[in-house]
């Protein structure tokens, strides 16, 4: 049965021609190439759980955080839903820095590791880079195979 929802975090940092990723060392999704983030701790907004997590994580603060994508995963047979706020930033501080959690590193946008990453990434990675706001839903059947989704651009998320 469904019940709750855990509100988690996702930020990507994006410059002209290249993305962050960091490489997940432990913990959920671990092995995975993904941004930045984690879950929203109580007395914090998502966005400032977002800033958070981007700087334990990869050591670096941002100005603006464009909220651009909002994201439903559902595990088959997990009664929690993950409801995953994405983020995008164009301009940071700091030098990107490996923490406990993970080793960050650019990607062209042309050779961005999707076979090392969540399988629904490939489907709104391309959303995200042409500065699109999207909204999905996926259910997995463990951490690699997509059952069935949705995924639709959107004016506001
Ligand atoms: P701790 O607090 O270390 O136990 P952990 O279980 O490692 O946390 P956490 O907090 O790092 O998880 O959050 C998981 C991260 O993975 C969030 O940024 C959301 C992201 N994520 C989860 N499912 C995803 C998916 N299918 N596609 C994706 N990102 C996903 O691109």
């Amino acid at each position: 049965m469904l019940s709750s929802s855990k509100l988690l975090t996702l930020v990507l940092v994006v410059q002209p021609g290249r993305v962050l990723l960091g490489l997940k060392k432990r913990g959920f999704g671990a092995g995975k190439w993904n941004g930045f983030g984690g879950k929203v701790e109580p007395g914090e907004t998502i966005e400032e759980g977002a800033r958070r997590e981007l700087l334990e994580e990869s050591g670096l603060t941002v100005d603006a955080l464009q909220k651009v994508g909002n994201i439903t995963f559902e595990f088959a047979g997990e009664p929690q839903l993950l409801d995953v706020h994405v983020f995008r930033a164009d301009a940071f501080n700091g030098e990107p820095t490996e923490s406990e959690e993970m080793r960050p590193q650019w990607f062209p946008c042309d050779q961005i590791p999707f076979s090392q990453m969540w399988a629904d990434d490939i489907l709104w990675f391309p959303l995200l880079l042409q500065k699109k706001k999207f909204v999905g839903y996926f259910k997995f059947q463990g951490h690699d195979v997509i059952l069935s989704h949705t995924l639709e651009e959107v004016e506001e998320v």
